[in-house]
């Protein structure tokens, strides 16, 4: 009898696979992977029940979406974590918040720590305020239950960011019988210390989230540099004004967004990283032809 389920943890090709309240620990031959991505948390997929809570992963349904970093499949909200502390990466942002649109997955850029200090909120609004919801939390006090209503009608959320911007201290905020390993900041570095290593999924009220790895790198996923633009709400709508409809706002005459930028109705920086992340991807495609 072949049984389906969701995948919720993915630890060295050990899957563990949630059926109704029911979890069976699954292997997957080597062979099968969707498209270019292994098995992966959030997938659902068929498995052939053994003996003694164990399976066989037999196939991966269709996915919805997925996304690279933090590698997951099937989500309907990211909630991309950033901190006073470690300092905002925020081109790394950018790329999480490009990818989640490209996959039809909402960004909500979620601003923790705000106990330390809120110099994080004010430049999450003036870099994101137009294009996603902005909450501000500290997992040490119950603001992360402003999350909540983002999993309402059982959708399913996973975090995103930085290593020690606060993504599991969030989730052991939402789930207090959870208590997962927390990590901190490197002193020499000022890097987070890597302190989850696999991702797994919890449910949370009606829906689900998942608690992922922190990352300091991310690629644009499938993006060719012509489209980039269209995937910044606000380069979008003030586009609109630019003189050529294909503009992408580097060397046109006439730009809006430029214009924009220069009146500061548009965040510089959020313009600078753009061009630096259009100037990427053509290089990209240099390389590729
Ligand atoms: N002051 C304060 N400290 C926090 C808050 N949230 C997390 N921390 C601390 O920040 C450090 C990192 O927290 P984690 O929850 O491990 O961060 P993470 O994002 O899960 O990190 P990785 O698992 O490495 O990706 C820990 O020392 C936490 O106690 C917060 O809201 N306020
Ligand atoms: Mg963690
Ligand atoms: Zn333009």
């Amino acid at each position: 009898m072949i049984r389906e389920g969701v995948v919720v943890r993915s630890v060295g090709g050990v899957f563990t696979v949630l059926t109704g309240e029911n979890k069976t620990v699954c292997f997957a031959p080597k062979k099968i992977r969707f498209h270019d991505m292994d098995v992966t948390v959030g997938d659902r997929v068929t498995y052939s029940p053994l003996s003694h809570g164990k399976g066989v992963i037999e196939n991966v349904l269709p996915r919805r979406n997925k996304l690279a970093r933090p590698e997951i499949a099937n989500v309907d909200v990211c909630f991309v974590v950033l901190a006073c502390e470690p300092q905002p990466d925020l081109y790394l942002c950018d790329k999480v918040l490009i990818n989640c649109f490209r996959e039809h997955i909402e960004p909500v850029v979620v601003v923790n720590k705000t106990d330390l200090s809120s110099a994080t909120v004010t430049e999450a609004q003036a870099n994101y305020a137009k294009v996603a919801d902005i909450v501000c939390v500290s997992a040490l006090d119950d603001s992360a239950q402003k999350l909540t209503r983002y999993l309402e009608g059982g959708r399913t959320a996973c975090f995103a960011g930085q290593s020690a911007v606060g993504k599991t201290s969030l989730l052991n905020a939402l789930l207090p019988d959870l208590q997962d390993k927390t990590g901190g900041i490197s002193a020499k570095s000022g890097r987070g210390t890597h302190t989850t290593r696999h991702s797994s999924m919890h449910r949370v009220g009606d829906g689900f989230v998942v608690d992922t790895c922190g990352f300091s790198l991310c690629e644009l996923q499938n993006i060719r540099s012509d489209e980039l633009r269209l995937y910044l709400d606000d380069f979008v709508t003030v586009g609109a004004g630019c003189r050529f409809s294909s503009c992408t706002h580097t060397a046109e005459p006439e730009c809006a967004v430029k214009a924009a930028v220069q009146r500061g109705e548009l965040d510089k920086g959020r313009y600078e990283r753009y061009v630096e992340e259009f100037r990427e991807l053509v290089e990209l495609e240099k390389n590729q032809y």
